[in-house]
């Protein structure tokens, strides 16, 4: 079935999925979840795909937050429903077993926001505004923002956007650490494939080893984490892209990773 509500592009082992709603500024409906979800599912199934990213349509918004008219239509179960299904979804996008990018074109509000967070790091449009302004509506973030921002930023910044539902300049939020890298507007693409292109070039097993445990040792104590790295350490080293990476150095030539499982 074809995508109404994002665009899905895979080109040289870089997938982007473009939220593709521009008259609503993005806005997250359950219509454009259930797509994502798929797109997800797409991405996973994909061998050959390295690197995700994510951006928005038009020129003012990555993602405006959940769309407010639907929202305001959901009974109490419809709204658990809808935080599950969001859940759900950042985490099987938190889990990919490659690196996602989030490419922060304009607004990132509410669930754009907590989207963008459950990225592996983000870039940013120098226009770009962040904040979860769910305080105005009488709400709270729903899709892990009241997670995620802390882990990020520290519980005091953390409450202090939430609390008060202000938004972040593209520049804030690269000093408070949201944002990798911001870029003037018209660069950012560019800035964003050049890292892709560089991360799609490196080893599938090490990324995915590596990524793993970061994300694993985050929910652990130290020693416990670093134990899990000592465990993904041995199967990046057992990887047939670390035989050729070891090698191509001792022959000082520039390593090529094939990304395979098996010798
Ligand atoms: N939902 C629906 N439509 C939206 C949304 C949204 N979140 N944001 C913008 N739009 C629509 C506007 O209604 C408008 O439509 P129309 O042209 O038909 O009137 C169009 O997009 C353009 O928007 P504006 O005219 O408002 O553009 P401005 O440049 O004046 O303002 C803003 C831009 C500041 C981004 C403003 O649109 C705004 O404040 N938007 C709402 C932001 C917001 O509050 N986001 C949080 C939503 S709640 C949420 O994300 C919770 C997530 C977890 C849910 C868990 C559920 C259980």
């Amino acid at each position: 079935m074809p995508f109404e509500n994002i665009i899905f592009q895979v080109d040289a082992g870089i997938a982007t999925i473009t939220f593709n709603r521009p008259k609503a500024l993005n806005a997250l409906n359950q219509a454009l979840l259930t797509e994502l979800s798929r797109a997800l599912d797409e991405v996973a199934g994909d061998e050959s795909i390295r690197v995700l990213i994510l951006t928005g349509a038009g020129e003012k918004a990555f993602v405006a937050g959940a769309d407010i008219g639907e929202l305001a239509t959901f009974s109490t179960l419809q709204a658990k429903h809808f935080s599950q299904a969001g859940h759900a979804i950042l985490a099987k996008l938190q889990d990919l077993p490659i690196a996602v990018m989030a490419a922060v074109n304009g607004f990132a509000l509410g669930g754009g926001s907590e989207i963008a967070l459950a990225c592996d790091f983000i870039y940013a449009a120098d226009t770009a505004r962040f904040g979860l302004p769910e305080i105005n509506l009488g709400l709270i973030p729903g899709f892990g923002g009241t997670q995620r921002l802390p882990r990020l930023v520290g519980a005091n910044r953390a409450k202090e956007l939430i609390f008060t539902g202000k938004m972040l300049t593209a520049a804030e939020a690269e000093r408070v650490g949201l944002v990798n890298k911001v870029v003037p507007a018209a660069d950012l693409m560019g800035e964003v494939l050049k890292t892709a292109k560089d991360i799609a070039a490196k080893g599938r097993v090490a990324l995915r080893a590596v990524k793993q445990a970061i994300n694993q040792g985050l929910n652990v104590d130290l020693v416990s984490g670093c134990r899990i790295e000592v465990d993904a350490f041995a199967i990046a080293l057992a990887s047939p892209d670390a035989k050729e990476g070891t090698a191509a150095f001792l022959e000082k030539r520039k390593a090529v990773f094939k990304g395979s499982l098996k010798d």
